[in-house]
């Protein structure tokens, strides 16, 4: 268990890293795109993701909502690498080494606080790419919300510095998805 929290730490550095170049987005809240094919709502619970679709069309949006009364959900959509042929769930399983790797394709970013509707920090919420996708949330175990977003926004592209258990992948929070053309 210890060398998976230590994975995911790793990971979460990885994403920040990914993320330095779209401070300017972050709080900003995502809006749904008329123009865009198809918008897919993503529910996010304590610990899963509801009504994500094992495939969806690119240029598909992704608005994603808040269930829980308590703890603040993120959707981390990663691209995986064409040649990554591992489930997502076996991916989570390895040494940060190997894992960390993995998470260089963050597509986007949707933050939810516990009850309330989502916001894009990084991307605009939609999947462009073709390819095959891990969507994971690596928010610690019994975070506070506000203490976490503040943290967040305060971090400057680093990984938010909050008190919590295991992250949220640890406890199931992770889904595999394909994006077609
Ligand atoms: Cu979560």
């Amino acid at each position: 268990m210890k060398t998976r929290t230590f994975a995911v730490g790793a990971a979460l550095a990885m994403i920040a890293a990914a993320c330095s170049t779209d401070d300017e987005t972050a709080s900003v809240p995502t809006t749904t795109d008329a123009t865009a094919s198809r918008t897919i709502a993503v529910e996010a619970v304590d610990y899963g993701f509801r009504g994500l679709p094992t495939e969806i069309p690119a240029g598909t949006a992704i608005t994603l909502k808040n269930s829980s009364e308590t703890e603040i959900h993120e959707f981390v959509a990663v691209r995986l690498p064409d040649d990554e042929t591992r489930t997502v769930e076996a991916l989570t399983q390895l040494p940060p080494d190997q894992f960390a790797p993995l998470l260089e394709g963050v597509e986007t970013v949707i933050i939810a606080p516990p009850g309330q509707d989502g916001f894009a920090v990084v991307g605009d919420g939609g999947l462009t790419e073709p390819g095959r996708y891990a969507i994971v949330c690596v928010i610690p175990t019994g975070a506070d919300p506000i203490e976490y977003l503040e943290a967040a926004a305060a971090s400057e592209g680093g990984p938010p510095d909050v008190a919590g258990g295991p992250p949220h992948i640890v406890n199931g929070m992770f889904a595999e998805i394909t994006v077609t053309p």
